[in-house]
């Protein structure tokens, strides 16, 4: 791999003169003969709907394309399935509630939050019984964490497929959650010192069952009600779910409705048919919990083609690690020749999504764009061929190789593959 390098001569030429000159953007609209500077449209000139019209709001109605969306191919039934957050269509960190993807193995539950109860059982001193009320009154602590559905990706391994960023990269949400430490309840019950793992479980049809080792329950996980602010919606484990920062979404149990405290993991179907890395040798590599550092291109991306021709470009994207923050990311117009490095805006947080941008004058030919995220260990994102290399190609889950677009002469972005 090339080492980045600082931004070019041109690069700093542009900002320079955009700043003490010229306008950094021209201005495409004029005043004059404009009916969209000298018209009065019906917004202007007739009073709109009141106070009472919108209880709770939703967006505009020019952004009903703004929606989560599913690959009708990928499962037999929607109540077994996935839809995918679209990344093209959002800004800044965090994930708006209903847009955030959804993975649920047996649908929705609609969970009666009067008679929503939480039990912990097993190598504990006494079993416990909480229901919600009980949970609101421990002290809470606010996080924003990402949640990364380990298949995310999972369809690209042999080869570029999926024409859109929301459908290669969408499986994942980044939110503020409010919620209890796990560790405080477990605390509660009195922790067995032969106690060393935790199974999750939840309360829909599915009956969701994780194993986690009890370092990470006692160390950053959450059991929490609250997402961006307001309760859970149902999609995601109304009223309470289990957040588990930095490791594979499957463990984050939703409708969460028990905690078992045992001394060796369970083995249950999401840990050993599924979740699993089938490796080259035919041996199966269980238990990859942390999510590794990944980034895409959010912005030029099939879905977001440049659409105003040349000239000045702004390109954006998404950065995250399950093992820390995001210190740098670079990016490359060419394929990977020359790497600059981008420009992260917004909060750094540990275990959360990054943002950000790189702001070009594109010449208006052909680009190979790609993005390559260092997170705050060291460990910086491989090539798909470098993840092939180690992983073979037998795998599904835990793709975080380096995603490449094609942008044409015509702005058009399409999916590929570069060795
Ligand atoms: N109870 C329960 N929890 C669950 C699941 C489920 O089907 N049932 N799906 C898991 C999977 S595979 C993922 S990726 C995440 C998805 O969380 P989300 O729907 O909030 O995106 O929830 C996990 N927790
Ligand atoms: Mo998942």
């Amino acid at each position: 791999m090339s080492e980045a390098k600082e931004p070019s001569a041109s690069r700093r030429a542009f900002l320079t003169t955009g700043v003490a000159a010229a306008a950094l953007v021209p201005a495409t609209a004029r005043a004059k003969d404009d009916p969209a500077i000298t018209g009065l449209p019906s917004w202007t000139t007739t009073p709109g709907e009141g106070v009472d019209a919108r209880p709770y709001g939703t967006p505009s109605q020019y952004e009903k394309h703004v929606v989560r969306r599913n690959v009708e191919w990928l499962t037999a039934s929607p109540v077994s399935s996935v839809n995918f957050t679209p990344l093209h269509e959002l800004d800044g960190i965090i994930t708006p509630n209903g847009l955030c993807f959804e993975r649920h193995h047996a649908g929705i539950a609609e969970v009666d939050p009067g008679q929503y109860r939480l039990m912990i059982n097993g190598l504990v001193d006494s079993q416990l019984v909480f229901t919600l009320e009980d949970l609101l009154r421990f002290p809470r602590q606010n996080h924003v964490y990402f949640l990364e559905c380990a298949a995310n990706g999972g369809m690209e391994w042999r080869g570029a497929q999926l024409n859109g960023c929301q459908f290669t990269h969408g499986m994942i949400h980044n939110v503020m959650y409010t919620g209890v430490k796990l560790s405080l309840l477990l605390k509660e019950a009195g922790v067995k010192t032969s106690a060393k793992w935790l199974l999750a479980e939840g309360a829909d049809a599915s009956g969701m069952t994780r194993s986690i080792p009890m370092e990470k329950a006692l160390d950053d996980c959450l059991v929490a009600f609250k997402m961006n602010g307001e309760a859970l919606r149902p999609e995601q484990g109304y009223p309470v779910r289990l957040v588990v920062p930095g490791w594979e979404g499957n463990m984050w149990v939703k409708w969460l409705r028990r905690l078992e405290l045992g001394d060796k993991p369970w083995h249950h179907r999401e840990e050993t048919s599924k979740y699993t890395d089938l490796l080259e040798s035919g041996v199966a590599r269980r238990f990859t919990w942390e999510m590794d550092a990944k980034s895409v291109i959010t912005s030029p991306s099939p879905q977001a083609p440049i659409k105003h021709g040349s000239g000045p470009t702004v390109l954006t994207g998404l950065a995250w690690s399950g093992r820390g923050t995001i210190p740098r990311v670079d990016v490359t117009l060419d394929g990977g020749k020359n790497w600059v490095r981008a420009r992260i805006d917004g909060p750094s947080l540990s275990k959360s999504m990054h943002r950000f941008y790189y702001e070009f004058k594109w010449n208006g030919e052909p680009l190979l764009l790609q993005s390559r995220a260092h997170d705050s260990t060291g460990y910086v994102q491989p090539t798909k061929d470098e993840l092939r290399e180690v992983r073979g190609k037998n795998s599904i889950y835990h793709n975080n190789s380096i995603q490449t677009w094609h942008v044409s002469e015509k702005g058009v972005v399409e999916n590929v593959e570069i060795s």
